[in-house]
């Protein structure tokens, strides 16, 4: 027997040996796909309701099939028990689609949610376009919920009763057909009559954007919290957790699902996915796992958690490859715990593990796995090292720029604000022609130049973008959505802060500003607190804005000395003819998210250089 033969035997006996004894032969670094337990075997371990939304749509992919019923222990219809799909014409129900999947959900032991009876979309157009007294939408409404609850009772232990009903500012209920002839209290008639229905039924209030702590989540709070004070019948709120890679408040979610639970309620993560920006490597998907594994730790942690349900199976069905949703629009997004052809992702065996670890069971992701799950996106880019100041040319006025992390802004240069770049010249340029979200075929892109005087100090902005989009929306509230520039400033003199503090200034110049006269559209955080001048002119290919804003403000005392150091963003916001905002470059490299304004410590750094040349 060769050596090579020997070994090869060897393995291959110890291997029929584990299998014999029921173990595993797992690889040291990826999970065993093959001997792994499924997530509804530790589902049921834990006691515990793991769900996807599903559709008899795709029950024709015996994959689709095959995956729902062994990897989840409850499914959520994801359209077909709502108004539009039950009761499509006055008076005449179909329960088709959604009875195959109650059929499907019982041959398979799998718990159902109930999802929705009461929401301002899938309306059918007889009740949209309708004319109802309120007695006769009281009429309408309770002979809805009590056929559909009613068939169900007994079969659906959990309703979705109320959907989307709290208006996104959280001040109060959006406007919707039911709200309209009703009033506000068509919310706690569903409930009632829900109720009345099937007394044994768990009834939810399920709302998006109110996971965590904010004002939209504080009105489901006060909201759920009168209802129980006046014995309306709630058992539960759906936090639907649609979700951006990356960026979940754990602590507020589970704050919130403390002050919900103390109320005497459940809570369920019942939508759960986690999208992210167009051409975002796939090195994402390990930051996905993160947030699936450290949401479903929060639930599992939180004794008022009942249920994690995940919006759709496979990535290739999700919600999120049509829809349209602006910025975050991604058609090949991958949103879900399985791939398109039914992979398990990265978040797949994260949520299996954090399931093995509730259940006292070994662990499935080595410590080494989970930490490149855990890296935040912030850590991953390494601290850019300045080279020493150098001129690649020696007619310029100030050294090279370090592309996304330096520029050195030569002083004192004094600018006229006149939409002429005469007056710049020999001052370096950088370059901006990257971002998260990038169009394909993207020809939109600008340089930026900085410079100081004694006074002020002063931006350029060369946008090159060969269709302006400007005038559309509200300049002080909704600039960002059509063609602006946009220039950061942190002088508080510590660039580490993460959150705005009096001298973190966000400067949004509109491309509005070309033709405007008078005071010049300023907007972003904390804009007001500095006074900026600026004039926008169109080019031959795109516009130019300069800027200044003065050194000695309320809220800072700038000093340009060589080698003095303010933090320092640039971003350009490009929109075209038929879509608001889709081009956002930045400059900072530590900005991978578009979240400088909110996190002054993702910028660069402005650097100022004296000249001996001056202007
Ligand atoms: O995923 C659902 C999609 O297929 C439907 O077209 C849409 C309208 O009925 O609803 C989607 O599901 C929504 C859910 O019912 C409520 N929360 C938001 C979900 C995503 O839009």
């Amino acid at each position: 027997m060769s050596k090579m033969y020997y070994r090869s035997y060897a393995i291959l006996v110890l291997a029929a040996l584990v299998t014999l004894l029921g173990g595993t032969v797992v690889t040291a670094n990826s999970p065993s796909q093959a001997a792994a337990p499924t997530i509804r075997e530790l589902a049921d371990k834990n006691h515990f309701h793991f769900g996807a939304a599903a559709s008899p749509t795709h029950f024709g992919d015996p994959k689709y099939v095959e995956t729902l019923k062994t990897e989840f222990n409850m499914l959520t219809p994801e359209n077909e028990a709502k108004f539009c799909s039950i009761q499509p014409a006055q008076g005449q129900f179909d329960f088709r689609s959604f009875d195959r999947l109650m059929d499907f959900a019982q041959a398979n032991q799998m718990v159902v949610r109930g999802h929705n009876l009461v929401w301002h979309q899938c309306v059918p157009s007889w009740l949209a376009k309708g004319e109802f007294s309120r007695d006769e939408a009281i009429k309408l409404l309770r002979d809805h919920i009590y056929t559909v609850v009613g068939r169900y009772k007994g079969r659906i232990p959990m309703w979705d009763v109320v959907n989307e009903a709290i208006d996104d500012s959280g001040s109060g209920l959006r406007d919707a057909p039911w709200r309209q002839f009703i009033g506000d209290d068509y919310v706690e008639l569903a409930f009632k009559f829900a109720h009345e229905a099937d007394p044994d039924a768990l009834l939810f209030y399920n709302d998006y954007s109110t996971e965590g702590m904010n004002a939209k989540s504080n009105a489901v709070y006060a909201m759920v919290k009168d209802f129980v004070a006046r014995g309306v019948p709630i058992n539960g709120v759906g936090l639907q957790s649609h979700f951006t890679v990356g960026q979940i408040d754990l602590a507020g979610i589970a704050q919130n699902m403390k002050r919900l639970g103390e109320l005497g309620l459940q809570v369920q993560i019942t939508e759960m996915d986690d999208r992210y920006p167009p051409n975002t490597p796939d090195s994402i998907l390990q930051q996905q796992a993160g947030d699936y594994r450290a949401l479903l730790d929060t639930c599992l942690n939180s004794k008022y958690c009942t249920a994690f349900v995940t919006w759709g199976v496979n990535d290739l069905y999700s919600w999120l490859r049509d829809s349209n949703l602006g910025f975050y629009e991604n058609h090949t997004v991958k949103p879900l715990l399985f791939d398109d052809e039914y992979q398990k992702k990265p978040a797949y065996f994260a949520v299996l593990d954090i399931l093995a670890r509730h259940a006292g069971d070994a662990p499935i992701l080595t410590d080494e796995q989970l930490a490149a799950m855990n890296a935040p996106i912030e850590a991953a880019v390494a601290e850019v090292k300045l080279p020493s100041p150098r001129k690649s040319d020696s007619k310029q006025l100030a050294p090279d720029p370090v592309a996304g992390a330096a520029y050195y802004a030569p002083f004192p240069i004094t600018i006229t604000l006149d939409g002429k770049t005469n007056d710049w010249a020999d001052i370096p340029r950088m370059t901006v022609d990257n971002g998260p979200m990038v169009p394909a075929n993207n020809t939109t892109g600008m340089q930026f130049a900085v410079a100081a005087d004694a006074k002020n100090i002063y931006f350029l902005a060369e946008v090159k973008d060969g269709t302006l989009i400007s005038g559309k929306h509200d300049a002080a509230t909704e600039w960002y959505k059509e063609d602006s520039v946009e220039f950061y400033i942190n002088a508080t003199g510590n660039l580490q802060i993460s959150t705005y503090k009096p001298g973190v200034v966000q400067i949004a110049i509109p491309a509005a500003n070309i033709g405007h006269s008078g005071t010049p559209l300023i907007a972003g955080t904390n804009s007001d607190t500095v006074v900026v001048q600026a004039v926008a002119v169109k080019t031959d290919d795109g516009y130019i804005v300069e800027a200044s804003v003065p050194l000695v403000t309320d809220v800072w005392k700038i000093v340009p000395l060589t080698l003095g150091t303010v933090g320092f963003q640039v971003h350009l916001n490009g929109a075209s003819t038929d879509s608001d905002r889709d081009t956002k470059l930045i400059w900072s490299v530590y900005d991978t998210k578009d979240e400088s304004y909110l996190n002054p410590s993702l910028f660069g750094k402005l650097i100022f250089w004296k000249t001996n040349k001056p202007k």
